[in-house]
């Protein structure tokens, strides 16, 4: 297929206002953490971005201390009206340093400019803004009157949405009056420690958040501090499950937020192009590194050379290369471990029998990249139908029956997203009635509200992000 020739566009990264050195920031100041300092890197270009100081088991109990402190004395007892305009103010600094946000979130993370831009950094503000205005409304919540927060908060969150995740787990806890203590990813610090500056724009009181950046030994000591009351964590199935193993028998309330390997199911009467957009934005968009991706297509077989011919077509045309560029649709994978990950459940699909196809793009010689591949073929044994891949790969099945649709899609053991695409509105509820998911998407894909609580069934975790749901986590409420 022709392609339309594009001049570069590159953002500038003077946006980012990169600083040689972050540092971890707790009981409202920037402090130097007593772990070994580490060096975040450009996954698209390989370079040292910047130095991160990390914190130690002392700090994170430091930090613990500070937030307890801060409970105590200033976020708990204070009104919800006023805990609002805190909120808010944060919600709005977001805004005013959202080209900032974005530059930085795509120069530490090697997602693209366009999806940091429009995506993440716009759905972070608008998780503050749609939790402020909860904050001083949590008595008429449904929850009985005066539903009290748990106490602090240790939050744990991965690196492939590093602001957005942030903006999930602190916004929801804030308003509902808990104080945090949050790690975030090794490899994507660098968006929130500029939020920590922003905290101090807001003249958050000190303690109400603290973030001490490490390795997963921190994420391990923030979990299982004793004066921690609630833990929430955004990871790999296999930590969520060590983490609930760990936690049996405290007091500690815990929402896992895990892994997934949603179908994205579509029937011989869907609109096709519009679903082979939906299929390309289900599994490429952020390189395929989200956990509700729509990795498993499963396709009436009666469409499925046609619909398998328009994908190709499609995915042949999406540019891979600079993330800073305003045109580049893939960017690059976050770590070489990430991108060993996909190289091997790749090779597993070969070996398995399954039929390759990857866009013959060109891809940077220098950083970490992967063209994106369709898979035909796939048989529900293989490993590229069962296990997350993680990265811009897509395994294709087929069927036959609505019935044989809804037993494939729910042949996993993972439960957080599915895709539906028909022009029969009964068929749409009839697939949502019976899908094992607990995002069920019809003719669409990928999309997001705060007010919309997301979360798992079975291993892709438990309890409820967002919407009114979403403050449950934190709070005592009547039962
Ligand atoms: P993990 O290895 O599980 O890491 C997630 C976070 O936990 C990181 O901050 C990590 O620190 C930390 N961690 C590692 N070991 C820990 C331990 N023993 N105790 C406490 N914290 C620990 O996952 P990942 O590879 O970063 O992220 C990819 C996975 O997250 C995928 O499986 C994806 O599906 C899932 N995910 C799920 C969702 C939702 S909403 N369900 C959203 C995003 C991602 P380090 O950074 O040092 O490793």
């Amino acid at each position: 297929m022709s392609q339309w020739e594009y001049a570069p566009a590159p953002e500038s990264r003077d946006i980012a206002n990169l600083k040689p050195k972050y540092r971890p920031f707790i009981g409202g100041e920037f402090v130097d953490g007593s772990g070994d300092p580490s060096k975040t890197v450009n996954p698209a270009t390989e370079e040292v971005l910047a130095e991160v100081g990390t914190a130690s088991a002392s700090d994170v109990d430091t930090a613990v201390k500070a937030a307890r402190k801060a409970y105590e004395r200033v976020w708990g007892p204070m009104p919800g009206t006023e805990r609002a305009k805190y909120v808010f103010r944060l919600a709005r600094l977001i805004q005013e340093r959202a080209r900032e946000l974005a530059v930085l979130e795509t120069l530490d993370n090697g997602k693209p400019i366009k999806e940091s831009r429009d995506s993440d950094v716009p759905t972070a503000a608008a998780h503050f803004f749609y939790h402020a205005g909860w904050a001083d409304k949590l008595d008429y919540a449904g929850f009985g009157p005066d539903p009290r927060p748990l106490g602090v908060a240790g939050q744990v969150i991965p690196w492939n949405f590093p602001l957005l995740m942030l903006a999930w787990k602190v916004a929801p806890a804030l308003a509902t009056g808990n104080t945090v203590v949050l790690k975030p990813a090794e490899t994507t610090p660098l968006t929130a420690l500029v939020f920590a500056e922003i905290c101090q724009q807001a003249d958050l009181p000190p303690g109400v958040v603290n973030i001490v950046p490490g390795a997963g030994d921190i994420g391990a000591a923030v979990v299982e501090h004793p004066d921690v009351d609630k833990v929430a964590f955004t990871g790999s199935t296999e930590v969520g499950k060590h983490i609930q193993r760990t936690l049996a028998g405290t007091r500690k309330r815990l929402t896992l937020e895990l892994g997934g390997k949603a179908a994205n199911v579509v029937f011989d009467d869907a609109p096709l192009d519009q679903a082979v957009e939906g299929i390309v934005n289900g599994i490429f968009f952020n390189q395929g590194h989200v956990c509700c991706a729509g990795s498993r297509l499963l396709v009436q077989e009666s469409i499925a050379d046609e619909l398998l011919d328009k994908l190709r077509a499609r995915v042949s045309t999406l540019r891979l290369g600079d993330p800073l560029d305003k045109n580049t649709d893939i960017g690059a994978i976050n770590s070489p471990e990430q991108l060993a990950k996909i190289k091997e459940l790749v090779a597993s699909g070969e070996q398995d029998g399954a039929q390759r196809w990857t866009s013959s793009c060109p891809v940077p010689e220098k950083g970490w990249f992967f063209a994106p591949t369709v898979f035909s073929g796939v048989e529900q044994s293989m490993r590229i139908a069962r296990e997350e891949i993680f990265g811009p790969v897509l395994s294709v099945l087929t069927f036959r029956t609505p019935d044989e649709a809804v037993a494939k899609a729910n042949n996993t053991p993972y439960g957080l997203s599915a895709g539906v695409w028909t022009e029969k509105g009964s068929r749409i509820l009839w697939m949502a009635d019976r899908l094992r998911a607990g995002v069920v998407w019809a003719n669409t894909f990928n999309r997001f509200d705060p007010a919309a609580p997301f979360g798992g069934y079975k291993e892709s975790g438990f309890g409820r992000e967002g919407g009114r749901t979403g403050l449950e986590a934190y709070l005592h409420v009547q039962g």
